[in-house]
């Protein structure tokens, strides 16, 4: 494959001026995104210096290089991870024939319905996070706010080449159609639910970059399996990227905790408050409702979506080639929660339905692991608290558990319960109202807000006090 070739107006590795007619339509839609970035990207600082990684190459070594750039000059670009050659479908009814190179017809609308799904998240976050520039703890923080946008940025570039490329007159079309949906509007909506949710605070963009961008680790890791070569590819970068969002999150959840810690042990009170921390309790309820809005992403615990997706070679499991068994799955079965009455029960389903849960069921297992890291940091401080994934049937809005009333230890419970309850386990009004007043910027190099600890060290081997972004 082609380095990538900085030279052009769009930066590729795919030899775009080898097709004048993508070429062109990838230029048609350059301005019109850049539009968008300048109306619903960050508010603010599209003219400072920020000390941003650009991708220069797709070898998993040495793949970026950093540098200050003005956010609208980011070379946002078309990368392609290395072809596997000889690289053949490994699931499904097309299992073992050659992996598609062009898009077969008679999958044409259900691929392009899932790359269109991933595509939309993408400008969806950015919409999200677009204030939060004003509010930031750091210069520091600041910086990794606008890595992560300027990414998710690609990322949409990402899907568009691939529409575009594959999809004719329908991948354009679509292509517009990711620039027109806003997150939140009430008349035309992201497509998924936790795309459309407020991301007011930095407790929140931490939650975000936590449970949201994991999804968005376990769906692009099953779509790097797809038999269509071209978006496996695509997904297959786009993961390399995705790794530090998740980074921002859970150092940035971590930073609080251990914050919240040191001000309890310094003021022997658990009221972290008083001293303008944010308490544990008040992050349990933040961790709940981003769990909670984001296991509803891996769609119903059974579903035909799922499994045609998977027959037809389109979207596999993560790891898919890496499992010992037939990859059909026609005969065999896994465990699925479901509700039975006012109980939680498992039960063996077909597995080909169950592929969302199976999904979900390794999202929620990496979860754990960064929970547990985080309570690493509270047990060293000797503190008695630990912080808890809830259950995955609590506060659901998508699947089998959409209609029950669960609380976050699994147990069914009255619609009464909840109404007296649930303000012990999401965030309240008065939550919300505390955590915005804490909302000060520190743009000092350096310093950082009282809420939350410095980072154990800065990005790329810079010192933490480090000018992450010129605001001068
Ligand atoms: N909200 O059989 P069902 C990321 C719809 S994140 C609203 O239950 P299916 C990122 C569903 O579309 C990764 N609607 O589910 C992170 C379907 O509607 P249609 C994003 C929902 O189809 C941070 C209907 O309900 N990538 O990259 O098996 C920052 C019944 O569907 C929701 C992808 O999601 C919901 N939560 O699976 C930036 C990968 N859930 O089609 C970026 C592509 C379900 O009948 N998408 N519905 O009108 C997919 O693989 C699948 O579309 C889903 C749903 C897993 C999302």
């Amino acid at each position: 494959m082609a380095g990538i070739d900085y030279t052009t107006l769009i930066p590729n590795n795919v030899k775009l001026h080898e097709n004048r007619r993508l070429q062109r339509a990838l230029e048609d839609w350059q301005p019109k995104f850049l539009e968008w970035w300048q109306d619903m990207g960050p508010t603010g600082f599209q003219t400072k210096d920020v000390y941003l990684r650009t991708a220069i190459s797709v070898d998993a070594q040495g793949w970026a290089k950093f540098g200050y750039t003005r956010m609208p000059d980011y070379r946002w670009g078309i990368f392609l991870a290395e072809p596997e050659p000889g690289r053949l479908v490994n699931f499904g009814d097309h299992k073992g024939q050659p992996a598609w190179q062009e898009v077969p017809g008679e999958y044409r609308g259900t691929l392009r319905r899932l790359i269109v799904t991933q595509g939309d998240t993408e400008p969806a976050s950015v919409e999200q996070q677009r204030h939060l520039g004003r509010t930031c703890p750091s210069l520091y923080d600041l910086r990794n706010l606008f890595q992560v946008n300027v990414e998710e940025g690609r990322h949409l570039w990402a899907m568009v080449y691939i529409l575009d490329a594959h999809f004719g007159r329908d991948g354009r079309e679509e292509s517009e159609a990711l620039l027109q949906r806003r997150s939140g509007d009430a008349d035309k909506p992201r497509i998924l639910g936790a795309f459309n949710e407020k991301t007011p605070d930095w407790l929140s963009f931490f939650m975000f970059c936590f449970f949201t961008d994991r999804d968005g680790k376990y769906q692009l890791a099953s779509l790097a399996e797809s038999g269509f070569d071209p978006l496996s590819q695509t997904c297959r970068f786009m993961l390399t990227e995705e790794a530090h969002h998740m980074f921002v999150g859970e150092t940035g959840i971590m930073r609080i905790v251990q914050r919240a810690c040191e001000l309890m042990r310094e003021h022997k009170t658990d009221d972290v408050r008083k001293h303008g921390g944010i308490d544990l309790r008040t992050i349990q309820r933040y961790l709940n409702f981003h769990c909670s809005v984001s296991v509803d992403l891996f769609g119903s615990e059974i579903s035909t979506n799922a499994a045609n997706f998977y027959t037809a070679g389109l979207k596999g499991r993560f790891e898919e080639t890496k499992k010992q068994d037939d990859h059909l799955l026609k005969e065999a079965t896994y465990t699925v929660a479901e509700l039975d009455g006012d109980r939680i029960v498992m039960r063996e389903e077909p597995a080909l339905v169950s592929l969302n849960e199976r999904l979900r069921d390794d999202y929620v297992a990496d979860c754990a692991r960064g929970v547990a890291r985080w309570n690493e940091v509270i047990k060293k401080h000797g503190i008695d608290f630990e912080l808890r994934l809830p259950h995955r049937a609590f506060h659901r809005a998508i699947g089998s558990f959409a209609e029950a009333r669960v609380a976050p230890d699994g147990r069914v419970i009255s619609q009464a319960e909840w109404d007296t309850k649930h303000h012990d386990w999401l965030p309240t009004e008065e939550d919300k109202a505390y955590i915005e007043s804490l909302m000060q910027p520190v743009t000092e190099p350096g310093k950082f807000a009282h809420w939350i600890a410095p980072p154990a060290r800065g990005i790329n081997g810079q010192p933490v006090d480090f000018e992450y972004v010129r605001l001068a």
